[in-house]
């Protein structure tokens, strides 16, 4: 299969490299990337704070084993540590939540002890669990998974912790408001009433214990560039428009305008862009525009922030073990992942920190974690306002007033203009159509026009690993495929000539 269609593709993240790459194999010879920025990778983002590296955007492989396509490439390229490559890290099935060893502290000042926040640490565990299955059931009592937990958290306290003292469920109720601001996180999302509960179920996890790049995951997008054809991205290019359904240019139905005013025109275009970017520039992205239908499922699926906040401490005062630190504010109102008065009050959406390890390879390094609108906000901080925030933080949870941070770095993925926020998650009233909408083909009905005019990629077109980058690079492989599987089926006398 050697053919001389024109293809581009719009964005240079890990979808858009993954879609070229495919079709470079295949043979085709007339392919083109367009990136907006100066760079490969998109939300693929590795930088450092001081000498270490730390990652911006994408940390972790999600389920790495056999299935993740992300693992195997990383383990082809010798990007893993071995600990990672062991059948035992393959074979632990975590649901998407690893068993990191908390420290827990109040806003008081006091440390916790694990009893006091595994009840509801393993109710609300339950209850994520348990919210998957609306999915497959059809059926959905609430309009959202905060309005489901909060609900059932009520409904089985009354129950179940009717002989515990009334302190002690108090903090129980604080450990679920902390926990909902760590769903925020991993959703991306503003509140977990944002959340859709019966789609939330789409989200499929994969066998093994998520893992990191030692070396940075940008390891990953050098080493499938550097089988790419040199010259073959445009960096500094942003797409302003597509034109397609250019009924009287058969020959290459669709016209790619630059914002430099390069037009470039090719039978197909890949769309690549973060559905934040598509939620904010679709009217002027899209001559014609999008179709009712598609632009519906852009509107309804959500896309909000999270982002990092790096500090580095001289030592550590968190215990030797500890891979997670939690936050509970005990004048908070039971429950709740929203802040009321987000200028003052932002750093109480800030969930805690991971830590990252091994130490030796890190040193003394906290990865604080913020999402939602209080996130936004805290972008348009200076750095200093942020740290000062954070030491604040620190002094008053852990009662000692003299720590101090050496250095920090946070993302700004909201104010990121190619991006426009995080990532997908599935808003309220969202079913799997409206990622198959996202996902389909433009035009539609095939009848006349040029089939395949646009397609589309991105993790957010992926139907159950949205928000991921092994559901990103799956979806560029899909849409070369039907590309290739296109051309395979169709006669030579069809083909676009050269
Ligand atoms: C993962 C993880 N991870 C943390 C943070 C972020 C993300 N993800 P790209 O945006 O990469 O590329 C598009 C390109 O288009 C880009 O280069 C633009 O510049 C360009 N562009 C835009 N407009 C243009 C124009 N007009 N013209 C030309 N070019 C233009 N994923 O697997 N592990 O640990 C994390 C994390 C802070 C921001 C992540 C993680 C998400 C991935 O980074 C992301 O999906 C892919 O990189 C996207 O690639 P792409 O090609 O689609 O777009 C139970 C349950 C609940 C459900 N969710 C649970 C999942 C948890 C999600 N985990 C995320 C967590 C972290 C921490």
């Amino acid at each position: 299969l050697k053919v001389n269609a024109k293809i581009v593709i719009v964005g240079c993240g890990i979808s858009g490299i993954a879609a070229a790459h495919r079709l470079v194999k295949a043979g085709f010879h007339h392919v083109r990337i367009v990136e907006a920025t100066a760079r490969s990778g998109g939300r693929i983002k590795t930088g450092s704070l001081g000498d270490n590296i730390i990652e911006i955007g994408a940390n972790w492989i999600h389920g790495p084993s056999e299935e993740n396509p992300v693992f195997c490439l990383a383990r082809q390229y010798g990007l893993l540590d071995p600990e990672a490559l062991t059948p035992e890290n393959q074979a632990m099935d975590i649901g998407g939540h690893p068993p990191w060893v908390p420290n827990v502290f109040t806003s008081s000042g006091r440390k916790l002890n694990i009893e006091d926040v595994a009840p509801a640490v393993e109710m609300f565990a339950e209850l994520l669990e348990q919210s998957s299955e609306f999915q497959s059931q059809g059926g959905e009592p609430y309009a959202s998974m905060g309005d489901f937990i909060r609900s059932e958290v009520r409904r089985q306290a009354a129950e179940k912790w009717k002989d515990v003292d009334a302190a002690a469920i108090s903090t129980r109720l604080h450990v679920v408001s902390n926990l909902l601001k760590v769903e925020c996180c991993v959703n991306g999302s503003h509140s977990m009433d944002d959340v859709g509960l019966g789609a939330f179920g789409l989200y499929k996890t994969l066998p093994g214990l998520d893992c990191t790049f030692p070396g940075g995951y940008e390891g990953l997008i050098k080493n499938l560039m550097s089988e790419l054809p040199g010259g073959l991205v445009t960096y500094n290019q942003p797409v302003q428009c597509v034109h397609w359904s250019n009924t009287e240019k058969r020959e290459n139905p669709v016209e790619i305008e630059c914002e430099a005013g390069e037009r470039i025109t090719a039978d197909h275009v890949i769309i690549t862009v973060p559905l934040g970017y598509l939620k904010k520039h679709h009217s002027t992205l899209f001559r014609p525009p999008l179709p009712l239908h598609k632009l519906h499922s852009v509107q309804r699926l959500g896309f909000g922030t999270n982002n990092k906040i790096f500090v580095e401490f001289d030592s550590p005062w968190w215990d030797a073990d500890c891979e997670v630190i939690y936050y509970l504010w005990e004048d908070e109102d039971a429950m709740v992942d929203q802040v009321p008065d987000i200028q003052r009050s932002w750093i109480k959406k800030l969930f805690g920190f991971t830590v990252l390890k091994p130490t030796e390879r890190y040193g003394h390094i906290l990865c604080g974690w913020i999402a939602g609108h209080e996130s936004e906000y805290m972008e348009t901080l200076s750095e200093q306002e942020v740290m000062q925030g954070v030491t604040q933080l620190i002094r008053r949870f852990t009662g000692n007033p003299t720590i101090t941070p050496r250095r920090i770095l946070r993302s700004q993925w909201f104010h990121d203009p190619w991006t426009c926020g995080s990532y997908t998650y599935p808003g309220r009233g969202c079913s799997l159509q409206d990622l198959e909408n996202m996902m389909e083909p433009l035009p539609t009905k095939t009848s006349q026009a040029q089939p395949l005019q646009v397609l589309f990629a991105g993790e957010a077109t992926h139907p159950c690993y949205y928000s991921t980058v092994h559901g990103a690079l799956l979806s560029g492989w899909r849409e070369a495929d039907r590309l290739i599987s296109h051309y395979s089926s169709i006669s030579p006398s069809e083909l676009p000539r050269s």
